[in-house]
């Protein structure tokens, strides 16, 4: 098969896992094209996705110019992308401690934030039934993510940044499901401006990078 771009993004119109990815493609000046999977007839589920990522869910991320590598969980695929594309470390930090730093957060995201985001989502959105429990555990959760992020980004030597006082993926890993409870799963009782004025500060620096402005709209585009 030929290629014309480098990337082949295998992604969702919805998930916020692909579109992180896609942010960071742009960030870097990437050529990439995207395959939206049907996740309604299990597109993500079935081959050929699953030949490429065994895990059957989006992101999946295959590099055409080093032998069709595939790679598939959405921060290893930030990282893959920042050490083999990001020389000037613009993403990037070249500290060793810092480096720690910068995977600390991804795993945090990856593992107290996405899924537990994702969950509040399911269940206030797609679940059968309403089970009130569970959306408030998830929802108590969310909004404790928030607080332990809001603490370390009110530090004056954070500068107001994950990780060496500057953007880094660690940053741009959070956007896409931050978004999603902002926007839908603790709108009604979270007042992020004033509850968590640090956090908010850094969202909106990050919403509005050009970069991310650029993905959201095309994003917000498929979903009309
Ligand atoms: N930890 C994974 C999570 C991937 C994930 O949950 N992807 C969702 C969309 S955002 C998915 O593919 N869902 C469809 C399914 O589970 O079948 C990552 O960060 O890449």
């Amino acid at each position: 098969m030929s290629h014309g771009k480098q990337f082949t993004l295998y992604t969702h119109v919805g998930g916020p896992n692909g579109w992180k990815v896609a942010i960071v493609l742009e960030e870097l000046g990437l050529a990439y094209e995207s395959v939206y999977l049907d996740f309604n007839k299990g597109e993500q589920k079935a081959a050929p996705h699953t030949s490429l990522n065994p895990n059957g869910r989006i992101p999946t991320l295959v590099d055409h110019h080093n032998g069709d590598f595939a790679i598939w969980e959405s921060d290893a695929i930030l990282l893959y992308l920042t050490d083999k594309y990001d020389p000037e470390k613009r993403l990037a930090v070249a500290d060793e401690k810092e480096k720690y730093s910068l995977v600390q957060w991804l795993f945090f995201q990856a593992s107290g934030q996405g899924p537990y985001f994702g969950q509040a989502f399911w269940f206030i959105n797609y679940h059968p039934e309403k089970v009130q429990t569970a959306i408030e555990r998830y929802q108590k959760e969310t909004v404790r993510v928030f607080s332990v992020l809001d603490g370390v980004l009110a530090k004056p030597e954070s500068n107001g940044w994950l990780v060496a006082g500057k953007p880094t993926v660690a940053d741009l890993a959070f956007i896409t499901w931050n978004n999603a409870a902002l926007n839908v799963t603790v709108k009604d009782f979270v007042d992020a401006e004033k509850q968590f004025p640090a956090f908010y500060a850094w969202h909106q620096k990050l919403v509005g990078r050009e970069s991310v402005k650029k993905i959201l709209a095309v994003q917000a585009s498929l979903r009309k």
